[in-house]
């Protein structure tokens, strides 16, 4: 009897830490939500209608990136982060149901004149795609951070 309730006890903890860890730790292929006490790079991106400027930044491996987005257009921007073939997923999505919403960690949403923040720890080397995937701006409003070696 008394093996047993140690075994619960850690059985407990063990299921507990997971789900906390999991709630706050979405990991994508290239990186997850950033600490914001952990910034050394802040990168200033803005929309105009329809471009962002710069459409191509540089950070360093495992860096820590403050993204301050503004929309200086007259029109609604959004700024999503992933691979090309998942931002051509979403801007098909956005075509196809324009009222859906959407609350992904690496999108920002911005109307006109707004200004908003992305944290984000990008842990990946190499080039990752970023755009605004709202109909009639996708082919156009498109970057690339380059993720270089530390
Ligand atoms: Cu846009």
């Amino acid at each position: 009897m008394s093996r047993i309730i140690p075994l619960v006890i850690l059985v407990l903890f063990s299921t507990n830490s997971y789900s906390t860890a999991n709630h706050s730790q979405l990991e994508l292929d290239f990186g997850k939500p950033g600490d914001a006490a952990k910034v050394t790079r802040i990168i200033k991106l803005t929309q105009v209608d329809n471009m962002f400027l710069p459409a191509e930044v540089k950070v360093t491996e495992g860096e820590t990136v403050r993204f301050v987005v503004k929309n200086g257009g007259d029109h609604k921007h959004e700024l999503l982060i992933g691979s090309m073939a998942d931002l051509k997923k979403a801007a098909n999505m956005r075509r196809m149901y324009p009222d859906k919403e959407h609350t992904e960690a690496h999108l920002l949403q911005l109307e006109p004149g707004e200004q908003k923040e992305l944290v984000w720890q990008f842990t990946t080397v190499g080039a990752i795609d970023f755009a605004c995937p709202l109909p009639g701006h996708f082919k156009k409003m498109r970057g690339k951070i380059i993720v270089e070696k530390k």
